[in-house]
């Protein structure tokens, strides 16, 4: 009796052992899978994660700099960037390792990321004048169309065409309400100037820069230039939009922040 607990454990254990053993043999493996000289998108995905972390560090220290009013900007900025820091490793991974497309890690890197970046856009605002929180909602329910429809078509639950075109369609509105809606009401009357000029350069950001995503999906699915090149271009794309819209759309509020906080300093 106790002679077969003791083999059933020890079988048992020889199991976990040698389960562990398969784990860390597979560990191996996939640590010998490295990055190869020529993957470019591997190697970009490397640099922008080590650049998202830096921008990170930079972005929570640079509180110090800048006024209560502008502090929370900057918390935001950090956020994004280490959010997308963190999807980066994984999507790195996925790259190097397998060669295809990290497409879920990306989508919920943006479902985070996007809407933190819509609140950024809302504090901007709030920052000098009272924004109806309409104005935060619709920005929202725009975004969640966007990526909702693109992921759609990515994953392919729905055509490629669809997709897009679902993606498309809350894109353009959210560029409707930032143009013509209430949001850019609210800038053309009553944001001091350097506050104006921010919002302005967002708002190009928002056009010119995010339309890079869009390309990527045309280039990554509509194009029909073979899987390979195309899941390159795709991603490529993808992650030069990052740069630009996470780093860079930080450094724009930055910018905007610490020159504010010194000419309210002079006064
Ligand atoms: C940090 C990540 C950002 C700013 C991601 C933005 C993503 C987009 C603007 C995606 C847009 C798309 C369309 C406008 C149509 C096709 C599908 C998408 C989702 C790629």
């Amino acid at each position: 009796m106790i002679m077969s607990k003791i083999g059933s454990v020890a079988a048992k254990l020889a199991a976990v052992a040698s389960g562990s053993f398969l784990i860390s043999k597979t560990a191996f493996a996939a640590s010998s899978s490295v990055l190869k000289a020529d993957d470019f998108v591997g190697i970009s995905f490397w640099i922008i994660s080590m650049a998202l972390i830096a921008s990170t560090v930079f972005f929570f220290l640079e509180r110090d700099r800048v006024s209560a009013k502008w502090k929370t900007s900057l918390t935001v900025s950090g956020l994004v960037t280490l959010v997308a820091a963190v999807h980066y490793f994984y999507m790195r991974d996925v790259w190097v390792t397998t060669g295809s497309t990290p497409t879920v890690f990306r989508y919920i890197d943006w479902l985070i990321t996007v809407p933190l970046l819509m609140i950024e856009f809302y504090l901007i605002l709030s920052a000098i004048a009272k924004v109806p929180a309409g104005v935060f909602w619709r920005l929202m329910v725009g975004t969640l169309v966007m990526l909702v429809g693109g992921y759609l078509g990515e994953a392919r639950y729905i055509g490629v065409w669809p997709g897009f075109i679902i993606g498309m369609i809350g894109w353009l509105f959210i560029l409707y309400e930032i143009f013509a809606g209430q949001a850019g009401k609210i800038n053309a009357q009553s944001a001091p100037p350097s506050v104006q000029s921010a919002f302005n350069t967002m708002r190009w950001i928002v056009t010119i820069g995010w339309a890079i995503y869009p390309l990527g999906y045309f280039f990554g699915y509509l194009t029909g230039s073979g899987p390979e090149s195309s899941a390159n271009a795709l991603n490529i794309i993808y992650n030069a939009a990052d740069v630009l819209n996470k780093i860079a759309f930080g450094l724009i509020i930055w910018t905007v922040a610490v020159s504010e906080s010194e000419s309210s300093l002079k006064k």
